[in-house]
């Protein structure tokens, strides 16, 4: 018998649209629950208590939180095609799972801090923001010359999953701060549709 499958998510969180890309790609067949994080619902918080974040993937009644360690989760479980991370070499995926924590660890806060902070503080994140990115784009590139659109193999895997949720979440961040900056929109391609 099928095993449920159910993943707790916001529909603005990067970390969400991960999980929801790694399923999609494998075809694993899921039911999403859409959370209002201003009141969480008592099921979210029963299955993650520790962080009370989403996403929390639940499986067969087994919840599964913090997204990088779903992404592992399905790549683990679900192994058949496409293959998340490069298969056969340890000391590959250790460097997908390096940079995947680097790009998490100093590139997602700067531009978080971007949107929310002003004057120096915001110039130091713009800063450092560009600096993480210029470390991630060399080294990546080094460990993973690629000739494909993709970072490692001639598949989206864990990086491009990654990579590719977090730059949506930048450019809806980018127009809800021009918004809020009371910009006026004359340039419809910069930023997401409402
Ligand atoms: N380290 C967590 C971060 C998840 C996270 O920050 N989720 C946010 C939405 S983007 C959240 O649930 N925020 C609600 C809260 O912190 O109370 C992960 O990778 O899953």
């Amino acid at each position: 018998m099928e095993k449920q499958l159910r993943l707790y998510g916001m529909w603005a969180s990067p970390f969400c649209l991960e999980v929801e890309v790694a399923l999609k790609l494998k075809g694993i067949a899921f039911e999403y629950v859409q959370e209002n994080l201003q009141q969480k619902s008592e099921s979210l918080l029963r299955h993650n208590p520790i962080y009370q974040t989403v996403p929390v993937l639940v499986h067969d009644g087994r919840p599964v939180a913090e997204s990088l360690v779903i992404l592992e989760y399905i790549e683990d479980t679900w192994k058949e095609c496409p293959a998340l991370l490069p298969a056969n070499d340890p000391y590959k995926r250790s460097r997908v799972r390096f940079w995947l924590k680097f790009f998490y660890d100093k590139f997602v806060p700067p531009c978080r801090s971007i949107v929310v902070t002003k004057g120096e503080q915001q110039q130091e994140a713009i800063r450092d923001s560009r600096e993480s990115l210029r470390a991630f784009e060399e080294g990546v590139g080094k460990d993973f010359p690629s000739e494909t659109p993709f970072f490692h193999g001639a598949a989206p895997g864990l990086l491009d999953i990654v990579v590719g949720s977090t730059w949506c979440w930048i450019r809806l961040l980018g127009g809800a701060h021009r918004r809020g900056a009371g910009e006026r929109r004359n340039d419809s391609a910069s930023v997401p549709p409402d």
